[in-house]
């Protein structure tokens, strides 16, 4: 074990072996290896956004299989999906790379104004899939946040007890928030706070704006000159907000864009401290190829390898 992945396992000392494990064997996997931080697939668009919408620019990702491939051959950390996807290939890639079991999901079927995710899987589901993680999705600012709060208590409880790892989803939005306000600076910072605060090990959040949402908050930003200005003033704030720097905060990829923006905001999340990218459409998006070849260069961006 690297000294790095020890210190970071010590950031967690209430968990069981079997969890530290688990969060051990995520980060010892693949091209990052050993070296704190990760770079993650996850592959739920396809109920989250619609089939269509998700695998239409590159149809091989209509395939279970292919997501697996994609991500052992980009050497990623771990693959993240649903049940629907995971049941249909672990047997092909046994053992392969490590897997997070997405817990719950929403679609975008019924226009609601305050998301709520349905569970659809269970601990027992990721442990019999030979998981490492479960993942989970809230939304801070939906009136059905408390909702979700509770169902990832009783999550993260279960997951414990059992010895897997827990990842949250915090993407601030629903009828408290303004458009603009789900990725300003002070909510995704509170977003990571309470991901935190609810006991997850990874959270994954947006990357932040210079935007800040509530003038209550923006009165500290002031007096307190918290700096804010660049991306990675940004993700060090968000970063500090989830309990100083002790635990796994990494970022989401969004919507597919150009190789150079993604390089960049790369480059601030590993300026600012973050630990890596959860990354979906622009990986399985581009077409395999291209693919890894722009994976490679995020992990040689967050290995040092490129400046
Ligand atoms: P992307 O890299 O494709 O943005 O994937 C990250 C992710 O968190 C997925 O797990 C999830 O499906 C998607 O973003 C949700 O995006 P949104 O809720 O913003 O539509």
């Amino acid at each position: 074990m690297t000294e790095r992945v020890r210190e970071i396992l010590s950031w967690y000392g209430s968990d069981t072996p079997g969890t530290r494990a688990n969060l051990a064997r995520m980060l010892h996997h693949g091209r990052l290896g050993g070296t704190g931080k990760m770079v993650i697939l996850p592959v739920d668009q396809g109920f989250e956004h619609g089939p269509a919408r998700s695998f239409a620019p590159n149809p091989a990702g209509y395939d279970p299989d292919y997501h697996f491939q994609l991500a052992i051959e980009a050497g990623c950390n771990a693959y993240a999906a649903p049940l629907g996807f995971i049941e249909a290939s672990v047997a092909n890639f046994l053992g392969a790379i490590p897997l997070i079991l997405k817990l719950n999901n929403h679609d975008v079927l019924h226009e609601e104004t305050d998301p709520l995710s349905s569970v659809t899987s269970s601990v027992d589901d990721a442990l019999r899939l030979g998981c490492a993680a479960v993942g989970f999705t809230i939304y801070p600012g939906s009136a059905h946040a408390r909702v979700m709060y509770q169902e990832a208590r009783e999550i993260a409880q279960e997951a414990k007890a059992k010895g897997l790892a827990v990842v949250i989803w915090s993407y601030p939005r629903g009828s408290g928030l303004s458009k603009e306000g789900e990725t300003a600076i002070d909510v995704v910072s509170y977003a990571a706070q309470i991901a935190a605060q609810l006991g997850a090990h990874i959270i994954k959040v947006k990357l932040p704006t210079a935007h800040i949402e509530f003038a209550e908050a923006q009165k500290v930003y002031q007096r307190y000159h918290v700096p804010i200005e660049t991306l990675a003033d940004r993700v060090r704030h968000v970063v500090q907000s989830a309990f100083n720097g002790k635990r796994i905060v990494i970022f989401s990829g969004g919507p597919r864009s150009e190789d150079e923006t993604f390089f960049q905001e790369a480059r601030a999340i590993r300026d600012g401290g973050g630990f890596g990218s959860i990354v979906g459409r622009n990986s399985f998006q581009r077409q395999k190829t291209e693919a890894l070849a722009f994976l490679r260069t995020v992990m040689q961006i967050y290995a040092g390898e490129i400046q």
